[in-house]
């Protein structure tokens, strides 16, 4: 059986997310791959990108909900790493040439004003650490063939993660109650998807604790300023050129973009 080169694969990943190139998921060809290889990977992705002078906005949490371990046959949380090229201002434009086969999910990201270092962190210690809650449209665009992985595929693949459009109002968490804030996903017009804070681990504040705690077993933490994705609230939803894709959070006010050949 071949060995796992973790810095190849994760330039293979690299280099399919530049030239926009779907692969074939990497356990086809390494079955015996672990979760524990695939953050390996993971970890030599995000190094080459900051060495390509890319910043981290914060880490991010995947596969949160019931719809979206059912809709990719994936029965864990995962993490990964947003940064500062996937931004997309609210209201602005993702162009699809940039991307692979891209998806849009409606999801709620925690500022952090104190660091939190786990492990034993609960939802509780995340909202006394939280500064503002922002509304979020994340665009995942899997490097995998037809969005086809399994949980260490999709782990070294950083998460999907691609491009995200903050909301412009932030709020603070005291003056909401996130598990019963609700969300709905329209594309041009029509509703595509809907959900609420429950369905993310019973509460968004739960899946940070969880990231705050898989970090821990690599002796890392959350910081403050990091901006994070607490996961999907909804299955993700394709969308094409041509498309208006909005949110409408309860109290969040909307996040928006136009997808543009
Ligand atoms: C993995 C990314 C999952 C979420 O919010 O659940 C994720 C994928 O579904 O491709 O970002
Ligand atoms: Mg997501």
């Amino acid at each position: 059986m071949a060995a796992i080169d973790y810095g190849m694969l994760a330039n293979e990943l690299q280099r399919a997310e530049q030239e926009k190139r779907e692969l074939v998921r990497l356990t086809a060809k390494y079955p015996e791959m672990t979760v524990e290889d695939a953050y390996a990977i993971q970890e030599r992705l995000v190094d080459m990108k900051r060495k390509d002078g890319y910043r981290i906005i914060g880490p991010k949490m995947g596969l949160t909900s019931a719809a979206k371990m059912a809709q990719m046959g994936v029965n864990e949380p995962i993490y990964g790493y947003v940064f500062d090229y996937m931004v997309v201002p609210n209201g602005g434009a993702v162009a699809m040439s940039g991307l692979i086969h891209p998806k849009v999910e409606a999801e709620i990201a925690f500022i952090l004003k104190q660091d939190v270092k786990g492990p034993g962190v609960t939802g509780e210690h995340i909202l006394n650490a939280t500064e503002y809650i922002v509304p979020a449209l994340e665009i995942i665009d899997s490097r995998y063939a037809n969005f086809h992985f399994t949980l260490p595929d999709v782990i070294a693949d950083n998460a999907s993660s691609s491009r995200v459009v903050f909301g412009s109002r932030l709020v603070p968490p005291s003056s909401l109650e996130l598990d019963v804030l609700g969300v709905s996903l329209s594309i041009n017009g029509e509703v595509k998807a809907f959900g609420a804070g429950a369905a993310v681990l019973g509460h968004p504040a739960n899946a940070i604790a969880m990231l705050a705690n898989m970090l821990a077993r690599k002796g890392e933490s959350l910081k403050a300023g990091d901006v994070i994705l607490a996961g999907a609230m909804t299955e993700a939803i394709r969308f094409a050129a041509g498309d208006a894709v909005l949110a409408l959070f309860d109290q969040l006010g909307t996040v928006l973009f136009r997808a543009t050949e």
